[in-house]
């Protein structure tokens, strides 16, 4: 595919998303492709904002789930407006640090909320922009935890990081279950391997898929 498209990455904390969107940046770079890396919640001003009070806000331990969910969607309307759409338009291959499928995971099956408005409120922030291609890195939830925990050096986890196990498991089959459902967008990884190996998988995923 010669034109722009969205590649999203998702998986439970820690899975490794960021370390394999970087490695996957490098060999699509190194083709001449142009890409744009962004991530959510944020991306944007205004997402940034959004991410901060969903993350540190101090006050934001009393916030109920369908705030929760409005707030991560709020941020992906803007992303989608201001920096995705347009970078497609320029023809840039979008790499994107979470998208949609968070929000049907964490809010939808670990939170609890039904799907319908899950989904409708997913539909309305992103308009037709769904992912061309989603990368799912797939590990159990005590290592991806264990590695955001050491990430950051014993400081304290953020809201979304104080959950229990049975949360970030619920998360992790939640996943599993969307790409059984939608094998055709979704490109599942056993994130548990070296670094190396899994951003070759990736690599050959999508040279079969775009021909990049
Ligand atoms: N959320 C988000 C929702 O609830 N709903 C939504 O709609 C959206 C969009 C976002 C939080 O918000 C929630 C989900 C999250 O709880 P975040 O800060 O963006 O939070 O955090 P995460 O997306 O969870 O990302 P992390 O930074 O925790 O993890 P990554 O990016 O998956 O992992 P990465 O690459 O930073 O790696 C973590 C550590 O592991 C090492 C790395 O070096 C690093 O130290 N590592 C490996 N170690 C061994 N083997 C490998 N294969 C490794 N790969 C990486």
């Amino acid at each position: 595919m010669k034109g722009g498209f969205l590649i999203s990455f998702e998986g439970s904390e820690g899975s490794g998303k960021t370390t394999q969107i970087a490695l996957l940046e490098d060999r699509l770079s190194a083709t001449g492709r142009k890409c744009l890396l962004t991530r959510e919640p944020g991306g944007t001003p205004i997402g940034e904002k959004i991410r901060h009070l969903l993350k540190f806000d101090e006050d934001a331990t009393a916030m109920c789930p369908e705030t929760e969910l409005l707030l991560f969607a709020a941020s992906r309307a803007q992303l989608v407006r201001e920096l995705i759409d347009p970078a497609i338009s320029e023809g840039k291959i979008v790499l994107c640090d979470r998208y949609l499928d968070s929000t049907t995971v964490y809010q939808g099956v670990a939170r609890q909320i039904s799907a319908d408005p899950v989904q409708m409120i997913n539909h309305f922030a992103v308009g037709n922009r769904v992912p061309d291609l989603t990368v799912i890195i797939d590990v159990p939830a005590n290592i991806g935890l264990t590695r955001a925990r050491q990430r950051s050096n014993g400081g304290d986890a953020d809201r979304m990081e104080q959950e229990s196990i049975d949360f970030y498991e619920r998360v992790r089959e939640g996943y599993l279950l969307l790409a059984r459902s939608l094998p055709e967008r979704f490109f599942v990884v056993d994130g548990a391997q070296e670094p190396d190996v899994i951003s070759e998988l990736i690599w050959a995923e999508i040279k079969r898929r775009f021909g990049v």
